[in-house]
């Protein structure tokens, strides 16, 4: 069985967007059952868990041995053994990577930032002068991706492990008004998050802290 490293505790404001979420929502999805390990923060960085996430951070996951890490590459992996993810024409697959890579490299760059400059760097003066150029950038992005999506439903006419990552990117950006700007988008969004594999991931993440001491 998979198992699932995910942390123990974080901050209000992270619960529910960590991106163990992503996994957690590909398994839901895909059908396929796993077990969690709730790591410490201080354990991150301990020998032990750098030999399974080199970075010291979440998600990595388990399974017969097998290590991996990086929330991409699991939902990769994961969308590889389910049609639930991922077409099974060659085309269809390769069209769902574009789309996984997309979320993760033209997409959530910018958006990071902003949570970066709105959250850790929050009354800093470079926050306060970055801000208005990152969230043009992110604007920009978003007008394109609206402007991709038309009148469609999911990014490539069926939902796959592509709208999933894309979901948990968009959602990041909750703390402010530019999705909501864009009522296809926030459409869009809103019809990823209300299919059942997500509410049951995001549940499963939030009673993964319940009753848990802060740490850090
Ligand atoms: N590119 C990595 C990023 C992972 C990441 O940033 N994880 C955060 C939680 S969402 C984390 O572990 N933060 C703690 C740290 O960086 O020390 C992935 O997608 O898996």
């Amino acid at each position: 069985m998979i198992t699932l490293y995910a942390f123990r505790w974080v901050p209000d404001f992270a619960k529910g967007y960590v991106r163990d979420l992503r996994v957690r929502w590909a398994l839901e999805e895909a059908g396929i059952p796993y077990r969690e390990r709730l790591i410490g923060l201080d354990e991150k960085t301990a020998p032990d868990y750098l030999a399974i996430q080199p970075f010291g951070q979440v998600p990595a996951i388990e399974e017969d041995g097998a290590l991996l890490f990086e929330s991409g590459a699991i939902v990769l992996g994961i969308a590889r053994r389910s049609e639930a993810l991922m077409p099974i024409d060659p085309a269809g697959r390769a069209r769902t990577e574009a789309w996984m890579f997309a979320a993760l490299n033209s997409v959530e760059p910018a958006i990071a930032n902003l949570a970066d400059i709105d959250i850790f760097a929050e009354g800093e003066a470079w926050a306060a002068a970055r801000r208005p150029a990152v969230v043009e950038m992110i604007d920009e992005k978003l007008s394109l991706l609206e402007g991709w999506l038309g009148d469609r439903d999911h990014l490539e006419g069926r939902f796959s492990a592509g709208d999933l990552l894309m979901t948990t990117v968009l959602r990041d950006l909750e703390h402010t008004d530019l999705v909501e700007r864009r009522p296809r988008l926030a459409a869009y969004r809103d019809r990823c998050m209300t299919r059942p594999a997500f509410a049951k991931a995001l549940a499963d993440q939030l009673r993964s802290f319940e009753g848990n001491e802060p740490e850090g």
